[in-house]
């Protein structure tokens, strides 16, 4: 069996488990979080990036969540979400690529500035202006109808962009800053077309358990728990 190293409230993580659950191949794989070293900073024991999502395999440890979603898709190609033809494979990634690079990382970044003393505003302005030129890009590639790409298949591009609009509407307003969507009108209607499909609807039930965990201090509980766990099995 895989395992992912993988969090509830992570949306590269969120990503690849809505991939894996749209290809219904979610039996082949274990789902945990080294919680241990992702909250004192040291993933870097398990994986040089120390960032997850990491797919662990027979064939050793893979990071990076589009380079995972890559390899799944190898893995299964009879189930895989990329697109019929070349243009569609492109176009997928295209949207892929929005939600990662143009969103989802900015949005990270941004969200730093909430564990600051004293947030500093301009670079939460230069970011989310960022996302707001990113989600603009979205608007016009997004399709009117359906699923990203239009029509009856989810593909790939569901998958990345359902947490990274999650984020826009459930995190990033947490600095102060509008939902960048707000005003996209095929935007918005995705995000709420989106949200009726079942996979989709999974894997915003874990991010809203991830940030309630989050909000109410039960991970940071969690954590102090494993954290003793562990300093007391070194110290036997
Ligand atoms: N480009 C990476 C980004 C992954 C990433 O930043 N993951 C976050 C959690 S959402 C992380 O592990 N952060 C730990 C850290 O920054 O130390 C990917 O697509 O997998």
């Amino acid at each position: 069996m895989m395992i992912l190293y993988s969090g509830d409230l992570s949306p590269y993580s969120a990503k690849v488990r809505m991939q894996i659950y749209a290809m219904g191949v979610d039996g082949d794989f274990g789902f945990e979080l080294p919680v241990v070293q992702f909250f004192s900073g040291k993933l870097k024991e398990v994986s040089p990036i120390g960032r997850i999502p990491i797919l662990k395999t027979d064939e050793g440890l893979i990071p990076e969540s589009e380079v995972i979603a890559e390899y799944i898709d190898e893995l299964y190609p009879e189930k895989s979400l990329v697109g019929r033809t070349r243009l569609e494979r492109a176009n997928i990634r295209v949207i892929s690529r929005i939600a990662d690079i143009y969103l989802m990382d900015n949005i990270f970044l941004a969200l730093s500035q909430m564990r600051t003393a004293e947030p500093n505003q301009g670079i939460i302005d230069l970011l989310s202006a960022q996302v707001l030129r990113g989600v603009t890009a979205l608007e016009e590639h997004l399709a009117p109808q359906g699923y990203a790409m239009g029509g009856d298949k989810l593909t790939r591009a569901d998958c990345g962009l359902v947490p990274a609009l999650y984020m826009c509407e459930r995190t990033l307003p947490r600095l102060g800053v509008t939902n960048p969507i707000v005003g996209l009108p095929k935007t918005q209607a995705y995000w709420e077309r989106i949200q009726q499909n079942e996979h989709a609807a999974r894997v915003i039930a874990e991010m809203d358990r991830g940030l309630k965990a989050r909000l109410d201090g039960s991970e940071q509980r969690m954590v102090a728990e494993a954290m003793k766990k562990a300093a007391a099995g070194k110290e036997a």
